[in-house]
This record gives structure tokens, C-alpha cells and sequence, in this order.
């Protein structure tokens, strides 16, 4: 079952003022020209202007200074004051060019995909390399909001309105190629603490490379206004070891890329069995496909 969501991470925190801790590389970076470049440079300007204008108040009002000077030019100060400014911008723009370049880095071809569609209001997540098998994943209610028997939200799937009940399960450690898309309107694919997001448009395939450093959930929502229930179809992200993340394939009816398929019984040992022989294979996961099963309810 889901692992204690608290001891993973992905997740505002109480008292928290800064960004989430960040669980991938884009993330970590961005983070650092925040907390180490902006904020310090802002800081400093910020307070020097400050110390400018009670200079001004002090030293230069009509008590202290009756008789104002007439000097309208100064060389030095305005080659410095077009200089400096000029030096700051560059300094800022390097690492955010950086940046930039590095979150439009196209994923490596080993990466591993996946394709999230947005729904009028839930997400599908597609496997492609592993089958094609599609995970509907709806938010989870409150206890007192299901019908009896349904299933509800408990301490281990998250907090409320963040917690779904399938999750988008991921490889830690490895190349993910995220692809968005959508079924009937604009949504978007983000989580803040993997430094992640990406529009859901129909028609159209976006895609952004993203790797996660460390297993855990990642929790995240549509951010895009799509319709009435839009702040109901939460992102929850479980990045597995690869090891797991092979075993939760298997257990979705999905295959691992490079894996022979499962002989049929019948087939002698040894016989290569074409593809086609093999079982139908009566209800993949595909078929969620063409129709979702768990469709959101009121
Ligand atoms: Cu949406």
C-alpha cells in the first residue's frame, strides 16, 4: 500500500516562506540562484537605496542645507550608475540563461516516458514504453463525502484535496520524458518540488525531461483554470527505486522495454513464439484507454 507520505516530501510545509525543497537537479539550481544570487543582490540594492533616501532627508531638507548646490553633472557618478546596473544584469543572466537552456535540454533516448492527459478533472498517466497500459487517477475524498464501501482518503495518501487514488509512479534516479496533453481542455502538469510545469493542451504533445533524485511522493495540482472542479485533480508523484518501479509495472499488467514477453503455456520450451501468437491478453490495462474507468463523481 502507499508509503507514509511524511517521511517523502514533495509537499508545502507548515511556516514554510521559501520554495519547497527541491528534488531534482533544474530544481536544486533554480533554488540556489533564488536564495544565493537574487535574493542577496535584491537585498543590497534594497537597502542601499534605503541608506540613499535618509541621506537625502537628513543631510539635504531645508534646515540642514538652505542653500542648495546648482551642480548638474558628475562624470564619475553616472559612469557608475550605468556601469553597475549593466554588471548586475549580466551577472543575473548568466545563470538564468543557464537555467533555461537546461530545462529545455531534450530528455536523453533512454528516458524513460510518460504521457499525462488531463481530463475534465483527473489525470490519465500512459505508459508507452511499458505497454501502453493508461493509470486514472482521481482525487481522493473525505471520509464523510463517499458513499459507504468507497474508497476515501487516509493519513497515508497525502493531505486533503492533495491525495489521489493512483498514483503517477515513476523511476527515481532515472531520465523521465514527461509528455502533456489533453482531452477537452487547457490543464497543466506541475509540481513544485520537482521544479516542474508543463501545459496540458488538446491537440497538441509537450514534452520536458525531468529527473527525480531520491524516492518519494511529490505532490502537485493542475495549474491551469479548467472548469468548475479544476482545484480538485491533485498530481501525486511516487518515485520508486528502478527495482520497484519494475515490479509495479508487472503488477499494472504493463511490460519492461527489452523484457521477452510471457510465453504462452501451451508452447513447447525453447519455441520462439512470434508475437502474434501470443494471448489476446484479454483485458490489458490498455482498454482503460478508450474508457476510463474510474470517472470522477460528484
Ligand atoms: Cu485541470
Amino acid at each position: 500500500m502507499p508509503p507514509d507520505y511524511k517521511n517523502s516530501v514533495g509537499m508545502p510545509k507548515p511556516k514554510e516562506i521559501d520554495f519547497q525543497e527541491q528534488f531534482s537537479d533544474n530544481g536544486q539550481y533554480a533554488k540556489w540562484i533564488n536564495n544565493t544570487v537574487l535574493l542577496p543582490i535584491i537585498t543590497i540594492i534594497s537597502l542601499f537605496v534605503l541608506g540613499l533616501l535618509f541621506m537625502v532627508i537628513l543631510r539635504f531638507n531645508r534646515r540642514a542645507n538652505p542653500v542648495p548646490s546648482k551642480t548638474t553633472h558628475n562624470t564619475f557618478i553616472e559612469v557608475v550608475w550605468t556601469l553597475v546596473p549593466v554588471l548586475i544584469l549580466l551577472g543575473i543572466a548568466y545563470p538564468s540563461l543557464d537555467l533555461l537552456a537546461k530545462q529545455f535540454k531534450p530528455a536523453p533516448a533512454n528516458a524513460v516516458t510518460i504521457k499525462a492527459t488531463g481530463y475534465q478533472w483527473y489525470w490519465g498517466f500512459t505508459y508507452p514504453d511499458h505497454g501502453g497500459f493508461e493509470v486514472v487517477s482521481n482525487m481522493l475524498k473525505e471520509e464523510g463525502d463517499v458513499a459507504k464501501g468507497e474508497r476515501f482518503r487516509t493519513e497515508n495518501d497525502g493531505p486533503k484535496l492533495m491525495a489521489s487514488d493512483n498514483r503517477m509512479v515513476v523511476p527515481a534516479g532515472v531520465p523521465l520524458r514527461i509528455q502533456t496533453t489533453a482531452a477537452d481542455v487547457i490543464h497543466a502538469f506541475a509540481v513544485p518540488s520537482l521544479w516542474f510545469k508543463l501545459d496540458a493542451v488538446p491537440g497538441r504533445l509537450n514534452e520536458k525531461s525531468l529527473t527525480i533524485t531520491k524516492p518519494g511522493v511529490y505532490f502537485g495540482q493542475c495549474s491551469e483554470l479548467c472548469g468548475a472542479r479544476h482545484a480538485f485533480m491533485p498530481i501525486v508523484v511516487e518515485a520508486l527505486p528502478p527495482e520497484k518501479f519494475a515490479a509495479w509495472v508487472k503488477a499494472q499488467g504493463g511490460t519492461m522495454p527489452g523484457a521477452t514477453k510471457p510465453a504462452p503455456a501451451a508452447a513447447p520450451a525453447g519455441e520462439n513464439v512470434p508475437a502474434s501468437a501470443a494471448p489476446a491478453a484479454a483485458a490489458t490495462p490498455i482498454d482503460t484507454v478508450a474508457a476510463p474507468v474510474a470517472a470522477p463523481t460528484k
